[in-house]
């Protein structure tokens, strides 16, 4: 059995999930319907038709899978709280009854000795906003803030560690660009004004949760490791495209307080003069963070391609003249993503030796593999593949750490296998599995590994 990797005392083991993903109830206790709500019941749009309408049941069976928590040994658990529970409409007064969901989540998890660390958008825009032009205006950012105002209230004094936004590019570009996520729209500008307004979101959320004398607090990026596939120029010349795309239209602003030097390039006319941008708004998404969230995965290997797309206004992110290629000789997990260990500790590495002091501390809010799991007569799930992959992973960011980035913890993705959005329930990420007919939970040899990572870090 190869080593365990070990980490600094102090250091945050901790597991993550995401409300749409998890909670199912949709239309339970004054919630209102989300864009993944409509967007999952739209005929072909997600795999065999599935939906969150039950997932996991965490709404009701939170109890449950804070004992799997505490159990596991945890330190932290990251969560998101679904802001049509808290305004149906996603604006106006709050709802008791969504407040007092998550009040009580946080409660548990007290009792249970576990760190409640809360994402505030996880995905699930309300679809009144979306109505009324969802991230594509201005307005969205502003309700955003007004929406953390109101949980950070409610919440502030018992949860120490906060998250804006999980993954805007997502967001941004499967959402208003390829058309892959909801609200499901394939657009050009309205890609890039959802990032932009989605950037003020996470400015005016900074500025709310810290008058609300809140906990520490950040955002989550999923940044990626972009390689060439080969050395030649028009190579390289799209890793810088896809770096820009993926990466840097989230860490300029973020962590620079500027534009991508390189956007003329990636998106030529569509981001000339922009008029979704205003005087102010780099100072407002720059203000400083207390840790950036990483979600690290695979690497992409990127080649030079022409447009395939013949309507200029649409080429944002579904052709910006790269296409992914394989990665040569790994193995690949149930998404087809490679395992390349070693890239989780370049992207870490490069990301300081690009912004220096201005990298805040960070944490890894997701990382993890979804595998194609299979159940023994007796039950148990001997998920060899995923532990590897989590060993593999902790012992790069080990690595990433030794080299001079402060990495100050980890989060697991996921606790629960959960609907894996556009792919629905076939992908399984979670080191304990659900049983979506009976849905009883079973810890699987990735949770039992873990879990003695985590009592031997304690020591
Ligand atoms: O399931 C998702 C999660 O919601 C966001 N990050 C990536 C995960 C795996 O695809």
């Amino acid at each position: 059995m190869p080593e365990l990797p070990t980490f600094p005392p102090g250091f945050v083991f901790g597991a993550a999930t995401a409300s749409y993903q998890i909670e199912g109830a949709v239309r339970e206790d004054g919630r209102g319907p989300s864009i993944w709500d409509t967007y999952s019941h739209l005929p072909g749009a997600t795999d065999r038709g599935d939906t969150g309408d039950v997932a996991c049941d965490h709404y009701h069976r939170y109890p449950e899978d804070v004992a799997l928590l505490r159990d596991l040994g945890v330190e932290s658990y990251r969560f998101s709280v679904a802001w049509p529970r808290i305004q149906a409409e996603g604006s106006g007064p709050a709802n008791p009854k969504g407040l007092d969901f998550y009040s009580r989540l946080v409660d548990s998890l007290l009792e249970a000795g576990i760190e409640p660390a809360a994402t505030l958008y996880h995905w699930d825009l309300p679809q009144a906003l979306e109505d009324r032009g969802g991230w594509r205006v201005r307005d969205t950012a502003e309700r955003f803030a007004e929406y953390t105002a109101i949980v950070a209230e409610h919440l502030g004094d018992r949860v120490p560690r906060w998250i804006t936004l999980n993954e805007p590019w997502c967001s941004a570009f499967l959402g208003y660009s390829v058309g892959r996520h909801a609200p499901g729209a394939k657009e050009g500008k309205g890609a890039l004004a959802a990032a932009h307004h989605l950037l003020v979101g996470h400015g005016l959320a900074m500025q709310a949760l810290r008058a609300a004398g809140a906990g520490e607090a950040g955002i989550t990026l999923n940044l990626d490791r972009n390689l060439p596939a080969t050395d030649s120029d028009a190579d390289l010349a799209a890793v810088v495209r896809a770096d820009t795309l993926h990466n840097l239209v989230w860490t300029e602003p973020i962590l620079a307080g500027r534009y991508p030097a390189t956007e003329e390039e990636t998106w030529g006319e569509l981001i000339t003069a922009p008029d979704f941008r205003r005087d102010g708004d780099l100072e407002l998404i720059a203000q400083p963070l207390d840790f950036l969230g990483i979600n690290y995965y695979r690497p992409i290997v990127v080649a030079a391609a022409a447009h395939r797309e013949p309507d200029p206004a649409r080429r944002v992110a579904t052709d910006n003249r790269f296409t992914e290629t394989q990665y040569p000789n790994v193995r690949r997990t149930a998404m087809g993503w490679p395992v390349v260990p070693a890239s989780f500790t370049d992207l870490l590495t490069t990301l300081k030796s690009a912004y220096g002091d201005a990298l805040p501390p960070v944490y890894i809010t997701e990382n993890g593999s979804a595998e194609p799991d299979t159940v023994d007569p007796d039950g148990a799930v001997h998920d060899t593949d995923r532990v590897e992959y989590l060993r593999s992973h902790l012992t790069a960011l080990r690595a990433a750490m030794d080299a001079g980035v402060d990495v100050r913890g980890y989060y697991v993705w996921s606790l629960l296998d959960n609907f894996e959005w556009a792919l629905g329930y076939a992908k399984r990420f979670g080191i304990v599995r659900v049983d979506y007919d009976t849905l009883v939970r079973t810890p699987k040899d990735s949770y039992h590994w873990y879990r003695e990572l985590i009592a031997a870090h304690r020591g």
